[in-house]
């Protein structure tokens, strides 16, 4: 087989770049290890910056964003005693939109089917050869268990934080940065109308709690919980309880309304950089180059800034022979990645629970500084709704 691109990994990144590719008339072959079921139904991100939605509406991937996205003016942040509305469309006039990472892989899936997109999911042995030529090529092995070879013009790794393609990159030539953080969310989906209209992201001394939501039905709501903690000890009694007291039910006569849960898990959270995001015809995009605490929102957002950089270089590379973008898509990529770590970084330590008092303080201050002056809000404001792509 032979393609310009082989992008690995159907994710956000994958298939958005392919899409974004396929409209400046350049080909691509995508490989998935999962199947195209599963990759549809992983529950994830939920907030999109206003860039990102421009971008999805520009490139033909916005109707039903447009129908069933619910537009943001802002946050609330809580504590115990405070409440504070955030609007991002005061302080910095952008809205993010909540639409779930579901719904965006499921626009891309159809999109690409019509289109008649190559995509081979449930691969294995996947592994990238040759990349320091411009003949590379990616070995895999197919559904029905056949050894495949694609040859390429250039790799696309979009095979997120687990996949091969970081790995491609020898390590004398990379270089990592990583925070890990002492606690992980408990994430659940629940069949019951939001309590809030607004996402409620809050301090508590018990750690902290998250209120986002998927539509007038569904909520999906947060808990700071110890890393290695076992879903078995989180009874839904106990989850409904710990939401409730950290998220300030019975406060201001603010009530939250308890529901089915319909899915649950506990992730862990992680800061990771690694560059450069290229080695030779290896171009690497979203979390397959960066992970960020889930905390800001940014996981997704950043994977589609990515993208829309690299189907740029890569138009520039394969149709008018000019690598300059090609050669600066890394340095141009990290700014952003880089802005985005230290806010997810920020927003994290901020917010989540610590052991040390010194700490506890820090974050009363900041709290209080973010909710009260109009510098700090909108410091907070401009990274959470998120830079114009390209800045
Ligand atoms: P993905 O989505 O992980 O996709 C990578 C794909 O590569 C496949 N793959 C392989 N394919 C071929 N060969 C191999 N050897 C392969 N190995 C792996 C995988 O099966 C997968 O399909 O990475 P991508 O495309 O870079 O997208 C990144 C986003 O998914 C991620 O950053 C966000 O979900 C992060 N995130 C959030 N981001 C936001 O912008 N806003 C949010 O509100 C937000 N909330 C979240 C989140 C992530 C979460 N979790 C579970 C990690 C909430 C959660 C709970
Ligand atoms: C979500 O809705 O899943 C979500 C929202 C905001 C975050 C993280 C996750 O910061």
């Amino acid at each position: 087989m032979r393609t310009q691109v082989a992008i690995i990994g159907a994710g956000p990144a994958g298939m958005l770049l392919s899409h974004l590719l396929a409209l400046g008339g350049v080909e691509s072959v995508i490989l998935e290890t999962r199947s195209r079921q599963y990759v549809e139904s992983r529950v994830r991100a939920g907030i999109l910056e206003t860039s990102t939605v421009e971008l999805l509406k520009s490139v033909g991937l916005g109707e039903r964003l447009e129908q069933r996205g619910d537009p943001h003016r802002g946050i609330y942040l809580r504590w115990p005693g405070e409440r504070h509305h955030m609007d991002f469309v005061d302080l910095v006039g952008r809205k993010v939109w909540i639409y779930g990472q579901t719904e965006v892989q499921r626009d891309l899936g159809r999109a690409r089917e019509a289109a008649g997109q190559e995509i081979h999911h449930e691969v294995t042995e996947v592994a990238l050869h040759e990349l320091q030529t411009d003949r590379p090529h990616v070995t895999f092995t197919d559904s029905d268990r056949r050894a495949q070879r694609l040859d390429a013009d250039v790799v696309a790794g979009c095979d997120g934080s687990f996949g091969p393609s970081r790995a491609a990159v020898p390590d004398a030539v990379r270089s990592t940065w990583e925070r890990t953080y002492p606690y992980s969310w408990l994430g659940i989906l629940a069949d019951v109308a939001p309590s809030t209209d607004e996402l409620i992201y809050a301090w508590h001394p018990d750690g902290f709690a998250l209120h986002s939501m998927r539509s007038d039905t569904v909520s999906r709501l947060y808990l700071q919980v110890p890393n290695g903690t076992d879903l078995a000890d989180w009874p839904d009694e106990r989850i409904w309880a710990a939401l409730a007291a950290r998220l300030g039910h019975g406060a201001d006569g603010w009530q939250l309304t308890a529901g089915p849960i319909t899915d649950r898990g506990v992730l862990p959270m992680r800061s990771f950089v690694m560059t450069p995001m290229r080695h030779g015809r290896l171009f690497l995009a979203g979390d397959a180059a960066h992970i960020v605490p889930p905390t800001g929102a940014k996981g997704l957002n950043l994977a589609v800034a990515d993208v829309a950089l690299l189907a740029r270089a890569l138009h520039s590379l394969l149709c008018d022979r000019d690598p300059r973008l090609a050669e600066t898509y890394s340095d141009d990529a990290l700014r952003r990645v880089w802005r985005c770590t230290h806010f997810s970084w920020w927003m994290t330590t901020m917010l989540h629970t610590s052991t040390d008092p010194f700490d506890t303080q820090l974050q009363l201050s900041q709290l209080r500084w973010v909710t009260t002056s109009t510098a700090g809000a909108t410091g907070l404001a401009e990274n959470y709704a998120g830079l114009p792509l390209g800045l």
